[in-house]
């Protein structure tokens, strides 16, 4: 494709797809609220808050693909989620209605389904059962991804993102974990697979202890490489036997369960 945009391009999975997606695209127009360095010969730099319809109307012009990453991305107060992940939404979908309906991956979470217990194995027909407002926003963003769909043809990938990092760091991301190169791998069926929909898609490695089935998502030709089995005795090495009644071993979301309700005041 000709551009492609990244959003969140600052963040952690941001700059770890900025370099790892050149292929994909012939211009990567990359985008955040916070600094994004300096642009090489292939790159266009926006500085702007998803919260801003006019910015965000005009960052969408000219691109043939979204990988939205931008927003939110652990429990925080309302107000900022309300702006970033909901109202942020709402005017990337808008702009992308503008704008002839660049396809868009949609980072959602597994915390749409935090409060599923590590031993539920759950496909996507699974209701959601969020961990909290991140979780919800998320539920709020496949949901609103879904109508654009239904109304005006706008195609999504909905990634559950369990955990994507490097690699595993506890025994919990054994079963969440999504290594980067996947991710990338996953980007480059969704920008180029013949016909996308609007499929939900769980976004984890090949992991051996894994909860979640894509099988329905055969379709897109998505084979993850990786496996987060060959840390198991890292991982043990480091942390010892995990302790079985601990929220973080008991459910999905782990430790998100825990958070509070973050106030304003
Ligand atoms: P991150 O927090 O490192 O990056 C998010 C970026 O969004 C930041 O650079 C931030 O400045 C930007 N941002 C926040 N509010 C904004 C606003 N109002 N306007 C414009 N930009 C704004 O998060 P990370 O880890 O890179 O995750 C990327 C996406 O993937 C997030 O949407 C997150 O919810 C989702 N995700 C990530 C997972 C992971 O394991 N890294 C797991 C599940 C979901
Ligand atoms: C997420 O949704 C977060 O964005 C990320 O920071 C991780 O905490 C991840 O989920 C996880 O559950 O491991």
């Amino acid at each position: 494709m000709k551009r492609l945009l990244i959003t969140g391009a600052a963040g952690a999975l941001g700059r770890a797809m900025r370099t790892r997606l050149t292929s994909l695209a012939e211009t990567l127009r990359l985008s955040d609220i916070s600094d994004l360095g300096t642009a090489a010969p292939h790159e266009e730099l926006v500085q702007c808050d998803l919260g801003d319809a006019d910015a965000v109307y005009k960052l969408v012009e000219g691109c043939d693909g979204i990988l939205h990453l931008g927003g939110i991305s652990v429990e925080d107060k309302f107000s900022k989620i309300l702006n970033a992940n909901l109202l942020g939404l709402y005017n990337l979908y808008e702009a992308a209605r503008a704008h002839g309906h660049p396809r868009i991956l949609f980072a959602s979470s597994n915390h749409t389904v935090g409060f599923y217990r590590q031993d539920q194995h759950i496909d996507v027909n699974a209701p959601t059962r969020p961990d909290g407002l991140y979780g919800v926003s998320k539920c709020f963003g496949e949901s609103l991804a879904r109508m654009y769909f239904e109304k005006f043809g706008q195609e999504t990938a909905l990634v559950r993102i369990g955990s994507c990092m490097e690699k595993p760091t506890n025994h919990r991301m054994l079963s969440s974990w999504m290594s980067y190169n996947d991710f990338k791998l996953l980007n480059e069926r969704v920008f180029t697979a013949p016909m996308l929909g609007c499929p939900i898609i769980w976004g984890i490695s090949n992991n051996d202890s894994r909860w979640w089935d894509n099988s329905h998502a055969r379709y897109l030709g998505w084979k993850p490489q990786d496996n987060a089995e060959i840390y198991r005795a890292e991982i043990d090495a480091a942390l010892g036997k995990p302790d079985p009644t601990a929220p973080l071993h008991v459910y999905q979301g782990g430790n998100f369960v825990k958070d509070p309700i973050f106030r304003d005041e």
